[in-house]
């Protein structure tokens, strides 16, 4: 064969980068289980530089050796299928690539198989979503070094560039991409979340406008928060319904999906002993979000009272901005906090500073502060984000802004839960004292677990109660 790449599932994700790649001027077979799919991408192509293949055999037999198989399809089952299908179908030596949202353990799982059979795996994650796929995602590979590097010129040239590079490096071995990937997953909830929070207050303590409301996070998109979120969310308000000429975004059912990887981070954070509140946090306010019609039926009960509307100002606008700020270093900390231990933990080898340099573009998590943190991180300034001294000061300014916001969000009955936890955490890690003590003497109490004490060495046990 003659294909230098081949990618199984023409979704839009599968289609993008597909043609991405072949931009780049490598030629690439596809393949899909339904072959209109592969047919409504031949259409927006020129011929050549794409290859569509109609069996897993003739897939196999387009590629130039050693095959390089990616697969692009839904994460769980599809992706076993089709391992075990190529892997009676390729050689030794080949690579296979999973390109999507697969949990880390799952790809731990299928590297084994896959290099027991002598062959190469790459677990990658890619994110940017369709324009990204199309234009240049940020691409988190990891798994065999020796298959990255059949694919480094063709994934780094497809990556988004910034100017220090293409957004794409070798990350570590076995699933160490996937858990990037899952992780930044994780932080992109938490600013999602923090950015709705941003907006309900927006509407309901100040009663503004949605067109209003787009023009602040034009604004916001300026400043030290400007990122991709808050791009498109600017953007998301100038969008109106052409049948009733309503802002699209008020007539959208307030029910917040999820397919799971936020729900991983939180749950791997548990298993790895890292608090990550703000990011589990975002994953309940989706949760509790999907309880529409229980919500409607409790707010009935509880017969809520229209609160009066604040006068908006400037200085509104620069708390609501700094609480963004605070919220959004929060969420980063957390989660790269939760790398640091997992590359401990899982014999990744993570480097953090590049981490954060190939989700400076493509990324859905891309923003400026990226800049900050890189440099921080290069400095190796602190275990945790959060005590860097870039950030200490930048973050100490903007607290007692967020601590308004959240006030506001508490006294006007909205609910801030993000925003609210993000200055808890801040609050609980700067507490030299926190009550935890209270919480030995209980456990000694009913269960006999011991404590230790702050005025002497050794381990105490009480009997509390005759
Ligand atoms: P399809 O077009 O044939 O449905 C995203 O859903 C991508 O994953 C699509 O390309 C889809 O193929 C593919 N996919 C999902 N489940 C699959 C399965 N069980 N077997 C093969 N392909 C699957």
């Amino acid at each position: 064969g003659s294909c230098d790449i081949g990618i199984i599932g023409m979704a839009v994700m599968g289609q993008n980068l597909a043609l991405n790649i072949a931009r780049k001027g490598f030629q690439v077979a596809v393949f899909n289980r339904t072959a209109s799919r592969t047919d409504e991408l031949m259409k927006r192509v020129e011929k050549e530089s794409i290859v569509p293949t109609y069996t897993l055999k003739e897939f196999v037999a387009s590629l130039k050796k050693p095959r390089k198989a990616m697969l692009m399809v839904k994460a769980g089952a599809a992706v076993d299928e089709f391992i075990d299908k190529l892997l009676e179908l390729l050689e030794p030596g080949d690579l296979i690539i999973d390109g999507g949202n697969s949990f880390y353990q799952d790809t731990e799982r299928r590297i084994k198989k896959v290099e027991k059979q002598g062959l190469l795996f790459l677990g990658t994650g890619i994110s940017g979503g369709e324009y990204g796929a199309l234009h240049g995602p940020s691409i988190m590979p990891g798994g065999h070094e020796e298959g990255y590097a059949l694919v480094k010129e063709i994934f780094e040239k497809a990556a988004a560039q910034v100017e220090d590079g293409p957004c794409c490096t070798y990350l570590g071995p076995r699933s160490a991409g996937h858990f990037v990937k899952m992780v930044h997953n994780g932080i992109e909830y938490a600013f999602m979340q923090a950015i709705a929070e941003a907006y309900d207050l927006l509407r309901k303590a100040y009663r503004l406008s949605s067109e209003a409301i787009g023009k602040i996070f034009e604004e916001f998109n300026q400043s030290e928060i400007a990122s991709y979120l808050i791009e498109i969310t600017a953007k998301i308000f100038k969008v109106s319904d052409p049948e009733t000429r309503k802002p699209l975004v008020e007539l959208i059912l307030d029910q917040a999906e999820q397919k799971g990887t936020g729900k991983w981070t939180s749950q791997t954070a548990f298993d790895f002993g890292v608090p990550t509140p703000v990011i589990n946090q975002s994953v309940i306010a989706r949760t509790i979000s999907s309880f529409k019609q229980e919500r409607v039926q409790f707010a009935s009960l509880w017969k809520n009272k229209e609160a009066a509307p604040i006068n908006f100002d400037e200085q509104h606008k620069e708390k609501i901005k700094d609480a963004l700020f605070v919220s959004m270093v929060v969420a980063f900390s957390e989660g790269l906090h939760l790398l640091k231990v997992a590359s401990q933990e899982m014999q990744y080898g993570l480097s953090l500073p590049e981490v954060v340099r190939i989700w400076k573009g493509g990324c859905i998590l891309r923003a400026r502060m990226l800049n900050q943190i890189q440099q921080a991180l290069q400095n190796g300034e602190g275990e945790i984000l959060l005590f860097s001294p870039t950030f200490l000061n930048e973050i100490q300014r903007r607290t007692p802004k967020l601590r308004e916001i959240v006030a506001l969000s508490i006294e006007k009955e909205i609910p801030a839960s993000v925003l609210s936890t993000s200055l808890a955490y801040l609050d609980s890690w700067k507490s030299e004292n926190l009550p935890a003590n209270l919480i030995q003497a209980q456990r000694d109490f009913f269960g006999a677990h011991t404590y230790q004490r702050v005025d002497k060495e050794g381990v105490f046990h009480t009997i509390w109660e005759e």
